[in-house]
């Protein structure tokens, strides 16, 4: 029976909480906004229901290759570069997107309560040609569209959200249509992510008489109220149009024009402006035009590539793929070419930029989230939900383990949460309510990633049979390839996860405090001393002989990656992992890096102790962690700096530099200086230089490439992994603005 019980806990019912309510009762779900990250300028409302709009646009070839679609962001496209310079999340947004040979096309747009406006500009290179396509997509039975006889009234339709709308397109003034506009549309069911195919296989190409060959829509038209619809507007290098879309929700509002639209987009613009000087204060700053412009784009594009989606996980569960949802997850992202979906470890860091301008946002960020935990207490790592999201991810990396866990970086932001009045003030409701969930997500992880022995912890997810990896991955920590034991076993654990618990039972213990009972309070703030005792940690991690803390397994201090004989293969041999040293049980004292830091990331050890100055020491260290770009994630001699984890997998979490950490360093750096004892002149010295170094490096690799990376090399600092990177990168702009919340 015990068996049994423990077995229904441990393990996913796959069955969802019940969802909190909205954090914002007036209806979300008719506003629209950039909730399409993953597309270089798309709109939707935060509702299921919700049409989506999107915008493609091709240069038309000179010859008889197909044009180049451009929609979904894609680093292939290799644009120059593509930001919101100016965007709030909610109301308004503005953006560059640089095309090849000095091309720029703006979008601009705002919304109110009955639709939107946007202003499209393209300014491209003398002589070339474009063509934009604007669409609309329904997603439920209930939305139909039909087309109108002229731009001005391009599309109108009804749907059960919107009630009816109409789509109208403004030409400026000075703007050709090379040929007339064209338009499309179809009563068949096109996939959400295969729009721009759809669009491409309805492209034919022209030859008109006296002018260049011509890719333009062949207009079809199979059904007189469909479920997708185009039109393209055939353009030379210059252009400019606004658009509108004007729904009869309310009768209150006439459909916007030109000036509202001009009149929005600077009030909107000017408020945010405002609100961004007085969230961050850079003005006094000393700052660099350069480090000012990234600092901006850094949050924009935070706030911009917002996302919404609906739809199932798939979770891998008794050896059979599940759907788990349906979901609507709102959250911000890493990355819009490469990673537009939730990530939940990257979530926390997200919010830790956006609560400072939005808490409300935060609030809804989190309350989303907290809605994607199972009954059990488990929330996915991943939240790869819908076509869209799907489409990005090869799919064996799509299914979810209800065994895995995540970073807790949400309790991170909570605390900053709760700490701020006003916030504390104005949302009282859902903090009461968010206690209550937070707790079961605590106790989920405390359970099912215990250690052997009490107060240990350990990463589940970690591969024991594997060869071809120098050292089996944890994803599941966020710090995937970071080598930890060799041979992976039950018997280990985990450093970092042991300072993410003793965080979030810090955390957790305030919560109590205002939102649970005494006896809540009571239990909480016992699991809170349990888990923050020093001396425990000191006990189970730290090496008096190498002067650190560490992880602890199966471990051999010799492995490498060599090519081992196998026969049946392609080839007569395979990359092996080969152990020259029989593994013992010990600390993993041949790895130094992020992991190691913990406890001084998340303030854990005493400012007067002889263990922070030992850890200060390692961090300034050229040959340990320090560069002139940030610190790196693994010591320079340690035998996995820059190793290589399988034939095909390069480095990741092993030299590179990661802002996400470095904001963390910098804030328990800010801590330390500002804590009496011997220590505290040099945190105060460390911190001043390292925050000069990831300023000017990320400033001068944002001049140089025009975006933001996902991480940076240690040797010459430059921006590497995927770009658009701005999830945690963006932490830049906190770190400018000295909020390392102490
Ligand atoms: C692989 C390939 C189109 C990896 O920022 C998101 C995450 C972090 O949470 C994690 O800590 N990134 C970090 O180690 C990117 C994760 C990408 C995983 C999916 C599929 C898709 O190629």
């Amino acid at each position: 029976v015990g068996f049994v019980f423990l077995h229904f806990h441990l393990y996913p019912t796959i069955e969802k909480v019940h969802p909190l309510p909205n954090v914002d009762p007036e209806s979300a779900s008719v506003v629209w906004g950039t909730y399409r990250p993953q597309i270089y300028f798309g709109l939707r409302t935060r509702s299921p229901m919700s049409p989506l709009f999107g915008m493609m646009w091709y240069e038309q070839p000179n010859t008889v290759h197909r044009p180049h679609i451009r929609h979904w962001c894609n680093q292939d496209d290799r644009l120059p570069g593509y930001y919101w310079y100016e965007a709030d999340g909610r109301t308004f947004g503005k953006q560059n997107i640089s095309e090849h040979h000095k091309g720029v096309i703006q979008t601009d747009w705002v919304n109110d309560a009955n639709g939107f406006g946007a202003r499209v500009k393209l300014n491209m290179a003398p002589g070339r040609r474009y063509n934009v396509v604007l669409y609309f997509s329904a997603q439920e039975l209930g939305t139909r569209f039909r087309l109108g006889k002229h731009l001005r009234d391009i599309f109108h339709g009804h749907s059960e959200l919107l009630g009816t709308f109409t789509f109208s397109i403004n030409l400026k003034n000075g703007t050709q249509l090379n040929a007339s506009h064209s338009t499309l549309l179809s009563d068949e069911r096109i996939p959400s992510e295969k729009y721009h195919d759809f669009v491409l296989e309805s492209t034919q190409a022209f030859n008109l008489p006296n002018q260049p060959l011509h890719y333009l829509l062949n207009e079809k038209k199979n059904t007189e109220e469909g479920k997708f619809i185009a039109v393209q507007l055939n353009l030379g290098n210059k252009a400019e149009f606004e658009m509108f879309l004007h729904s009869s929700r309310t009768d209150k509002l006439k459909p916007m024009k030109t000036e509202e639209l001009t009149h929005s987009l600077r009030v909107r613009s000017q408020n945010f402006n405002k609100k961004y000087e007085a969230a961050f204060q850079l003005g006094g700053k000393n700052y660099s035009q350069t480090q000012l412009k990234m600092a901006k784009v850094a949050l924009s594009n935070m706030l911009g590539s917002v996302g919404y989606w609906f739809g199932h996980n798939k979770v891998l569960f008794n050896n059979m793929i599940h759907g788990y949802g349906p979901h609507t997850l709102f959250s911000a992202v890493p990355s819009r070419s490469f990673f537009p979906r939730g990530f939940l470890w990257d979530e926390g860091f997200h919010q830790m930029l956006i609560r400072k301008i939005d808490p409300k946002m935060s609030l809804e960020v989190i309350v989303s989230w907290m809605n994607a935990m199972d009954t059990s207490g488990w929330i996915p790592r991943e939240m790869i939900v819908g076509p869209e999201a799907e489409a990005k991810v090869p799919a064996e990396f799509v299914p979810q383990k209800p065994d895995v866990a995540n970073p807790p970086t949400l309790f991170y932001v909570m605390d900053k949460l709760i700490h701020d009045e006003k916030t504390v003030g104005r949302y009282a409701g859902i903090l009461k309510l968010l206690y209550p969930r937070l707790e079961k997500w605590f106790h989920w992880i405390r359970i099912t990633q215990a250690g052997h022995s009490r107060g240990t912890f350990r990463w589940r997810g970690r591969n024991s049979t594997i060869l071809s990896e120098l050292n089996p991955k944890t994803l599941s920590s966020g710090l995937d390839d970071f080598p930890r034991s060799s041979h992976p076993s039950d018997n280990e654990y985990h450093l970092d996860l042991r300072c993410w618990l003793a965080l979030a039972s810090r955390v957790l213990a305030r919560l109590a405090k205002s939102y649970g009972t005494e006896t809540d309070y009571l239990k909480t703030s016992k699991v809170m001393e349990e888990l923050n005792n020093f001396d425990n940690l000191v006990k189970d991690h730290w090496s008096e002989e190498q002067q650190g803390f560490y992880d602890y397994g199966k471990h051999s201090l010799d492995v490498a990656l060599a090519p081992v004989p196998v026969s049946g293969g392609p080839r007569p041999f395979e990359y092996q992992r080969v152990t020259s040293r029989a593994p013992t049980y010990q600390l993993v004292t041949d790895v130094f890096g992020y992991n190691n830091l913990f406890p001084m990331m998340l303030k854990m050890i005493p400012s007067k102790s002889n263990i922070l100055k030992a850890t200060l020491d390692k961090i300034r260290d050229p040959k340990i962690l320090w560069t002139n770009y940030g610190l790196r994630s693994i010591s320079r001699s340690s035998p996995y700096y820059m190793a290589r984890n399988t034939e095909h997998d390069p480095p990741y979490w092993r030299g590179y530099i990661w802002l996400n950490i470095n904001y963390m360093i910098l804030s328990s750096l800010r801590h330390y200086a500002d804590q009496p004892g011997p220590h505290k002149q040099q945190a105060e010295k460390i911190f001043h230089e390292l925050r000069a170094n990831l300023v000017s490096n990320m400033a001068n690799q944002f001049r140089k490439t025009g975006f933001l990376w996902e991480n940076y090399d240690d040797k010459t600092g430059e921006g590497r992994g995927c770009h658009p990177f701005t999830g945690w990168s963006s932490l830049i702009l906190l770190i400018m603005s000295d909020n390392l919340d102490t």
